[in-house]
């Protein structure tokens, strides 16, 4: 079923924001001792995407405090001030995993430039092209994909090597636009761009339908 197919993209995408942040220590639990950062029941707000930068731009090599790091950072923290919190009901507040998903479902299919997907793409291009030439090496995106958003280096090397049709070696940039729209708004379950972030939601479903 084609729109399930999304609804579960979309629940896949919010718990990768979400674990990584409780990788990276999120103070969520701590903080109310309520269980708001379990999977299905979780909230992202603005500290979840903080603490996420922060882990990103060190997992990335890069030390706290530096240019480099906050570079990084600053792309997270503009995917939930220009992307994220504009999903919200409240808009700035926090966002439940089933308002992110209904909020992707009524705008995204039809809406290729939602401020939510234009900063996912930001993000995406800044972290897998640092230099700002355009191409996009396996080793970068391999680098992107397990820092930001703590996918398996085996999947992101999958990953790429689907995206890369030409078999160059290369990606560019028009290949990670691609990838991302088809992720986020086709409903089938052909495009390689369902598994931009490892198999995921797609991979979950061909388990349950075979
Ligand atoms: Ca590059």
């Amino acid at each position: 079923m084609p729109d399930g197919l999304l609804r579960a993209k979309y629940a896949y995408f919010f718990d990768l924001l979400l674990l990584d942040a409780d990788a990276a220590g999120s103070g969520s639990v701590a903080d109310g001792g309520d269980s708001s950062s379990v999977p299905g029941t979780g909230v992202l707000d603005r500290r979840c995407l903080e603490l996420r930068g922060r882990a990103c731009a060190k997992a990335l090599g890069h030390a706290p405090g530096t240019e480099e790091a906050a570079t990084v950072q600053g792309y997270f923290t503009a995917l939930w001030d220009d992307g994220l919190a504009t999903l919200a009901p409240a808009p700035g507040e926090r966002l439940t995993r089933e308002q992110f998903v209904h909020a992707c479902e009524s705008g995204l299919p039809e809406n290729p430039r939602t401020p939510f997907l234009d900063k996912v793409r930001e993000l995406a291009f800044g972290l897998s092209d640092p230099d700002g030439d355009g191409l996009l090496s396996e080793a970068d995106w391999v680098a992107f994909l397990t820092c930001a958003f703590g996918i398996a280096e085996a999947d992101a090397r999958t990953g790429f090597a689907l995206l890369d049709t030409d078999d160059v070696g290369q990606l560019g940039r028009m290949h990670v636009v691609f990838a991302l729209d088809d992720y986020f708004r086709s409903p089938e379950p052909q495009p390689a761009g369902n598994r931009v972030f490892g198999p995921g939601a797609v991979g979950a479903r061909e388990g349950e339908q075979g």
